[in-house]
């Protein structure tokens, strides 16, 4: 008798179990249904800037190998990209207060993908930007010359916002790209700057007392860049 009642207990335990798991499998499919279907275009649109990289990429790779030809020496010493996740692109308009959706992206954000071109000497910052320009399938849409007009902190790069055309199988599209163009003392002024930046529980005074240390290293980075452009042209004059 109690054989039999264990036996049936048993059997509806199974029964619950199986309707829980079915029912389970039901929402997590619904659910991830629902995501996926939200998520994809922006995964889509993402990848329209991934591409806009990898042409960007490419011509300054053509344009550091033709000058190599000529020069027998790199005008480039290295190349870096990123894209930015969606993250950080949601907190950027939510710090900017705009609305939440591809088309404002499209329109406020500039710098999803990201391109930094690491040179030797200031002058080949100013060439490769300058033989970019004149491409015929690109649009310079802001440039910041950081160079010429350091910022208060010492901060220098030369950043230009430019559209590029990637194309698709059935479309053409035009893509930002934020490029920075630094000389190699920059970019490792600008390197441990960012880390005091966003370094989290650090005392006010130690900011203050490192932002002025990191201010002097500014301008003896950029002696250094100016020092070793004139050796260089020296070299190469005599
Ligand atoms: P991250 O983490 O490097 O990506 P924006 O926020 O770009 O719309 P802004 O400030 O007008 O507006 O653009 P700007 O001046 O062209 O600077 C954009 C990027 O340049 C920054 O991106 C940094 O990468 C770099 N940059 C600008 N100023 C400084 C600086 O003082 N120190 C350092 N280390 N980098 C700087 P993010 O998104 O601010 O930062």
């Amino acid at each position: 008798m109690r054989k039999k009642y264990l036996l049936r207990k048993k059997g509806i335990i199974i029964r619950i179990m199986d309707f829980l798991k079915k029912r389970f499998e039901e929402l997590e499919e619904k659910f991830f249904g629902k995501f996926k279907k939200k998520i994809e275009p922006a995964q889509k649109f993402i990848s329209y800037y991934r591409c806009a990289l990898m042409e960007i990429e490419a011509k300054f790779k053509v344009l550091n190998e033709d000058f190599t030809f000529l020069h027998e020496r790199n005008p480039i010493d290295s190349i870096k990209t990123r894209l930015k996740n969606l993250d950080s692109i949601r907190r950027k308009l939510r710090k900017l207060q705009l609305p939440l959706n591809i088309n404002s992206i499209e329109k406020n954000i500039y710098d999803i993908a990201g391109i930094r071109i690491i040179c030797p000497f200031i002058d080949d910052i100013y060439m490769l930007a300058d033989c970019l320009i004149r491409q015929d399938d690109i649009k310079l849409f802001e440039k910041k010359d950081y160079i010429a007009n350091p910022k208060k902190n010492g901060y220098r790069s030369l950043h230009l916002i430019i559209e590029i055309p990637i194309y698709l199988q059935n479309e053409k599209r035009q893509v930002k790209v934020e490029i920075q163009l630094r000389t190699i003392a920059m970019e490792f002024w600008a390197n441990l700057e960012h880390r005091l930046r966003y370094k989290k529980n650090i005392n006010l005074k130690i900011i203050d007392e490192l932002s002025d240390e990191l201010s002097e290293c500014a301008e003896i980075c950029a002696n250094l860049d100016l020092k070793m452009k004139n050796i260089h042209d020296k070299i190469e004059n005599n």
